[in-house]
C-alpha cells in the first residue's frame, strides 16, 4: 500500500478548510493513517522545500509556510501519490483543473492550500521528516 504526505497549508487552516480538504482526499478513496497540527519552524520548512533553495520564491515560501498552523497528514491507498496529486490539482490555482482542491480553495501560486508528495520516493522522505513510526496507524 502506498503512502503520500499531505500538508494543509496555513492559508487553508486559517480559512477553516481543513475538514473540506480531508474530505476530498477520503472521497477520492484514500485512507487517513496519521494526522497532526504543527507550526513549521524555519529549519523544518527549509528541509521540506530543500529542492527549491536558491529559487526567487524560496524565501517568501519559507516565510509563508512558517506563518501559521499547518496540518500534516499521511494518506494511504493504491496509487496514493498519484491520487493525492490529482485531487490537489496544478501548483497554480489559476491553472488547476476545475473541481480540484487548489482550483476551488487556493488563492495564488504560493497560498495554494495543499502540498502533496510528488513521487513515492519523495513521500517516504517527507513522511520521515514529519512523523515518527509510532504516529502512523497503518
Ligand atoms: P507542487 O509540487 O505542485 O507543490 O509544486 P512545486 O514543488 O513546484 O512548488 C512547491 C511550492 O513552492 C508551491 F506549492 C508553492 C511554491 N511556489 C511559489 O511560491 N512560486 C512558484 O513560482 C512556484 C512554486
Amino acid at each position: 500500500m502506498e503512502k503520500a504526505l499531505v500538508l494543509i497549508k496555513p492559508d487553508a487552516t486559517q480559512r477553516n478548510l481543513t475538514g473540506a480538504i480531508i474530505n476530498r482526499l477520503e472521497q477520492a478513496g484514500l485512507r487517513l493513517v496519521a494526522i497532526k497540527m504543527i507550526h513549521l519552524d524555519k529549519a523544518l520548512a527549509r528541509h521540506h522545500y530543500d529542492i527549491h533553495q536558491g529559487k526567487p520564491f524560496f524565501n517568501d515560501l519559507i516565510d509563508y509556510i512558517t506563518s501559521g498552523s499547518t496540518v500534516a497528514a499521511i494518506f494511504e491507498g493504491e496509487k496514493a501519490v498519484e491520487i493525492s496529486r490529482k485531487t490537489a490539482g496544478a501548483t497554480d490555482p489559476a491553472k488547476a483543473e476545475t473541481g480540484t482542491i487548489r482550483a476551488d480553495f487556493g488563492l495564488d501560486v504560493q497560498r495554494n492550500s495543499i502540498h502533496a508528495s510528488d513521487s513515492p520516493e519523495t513521500a517516504l522522505k517527507e513522511i520521515r521528516l514529519f512523523f515518527n513510526e509510532n504516529e502512523i496507524f497503518a
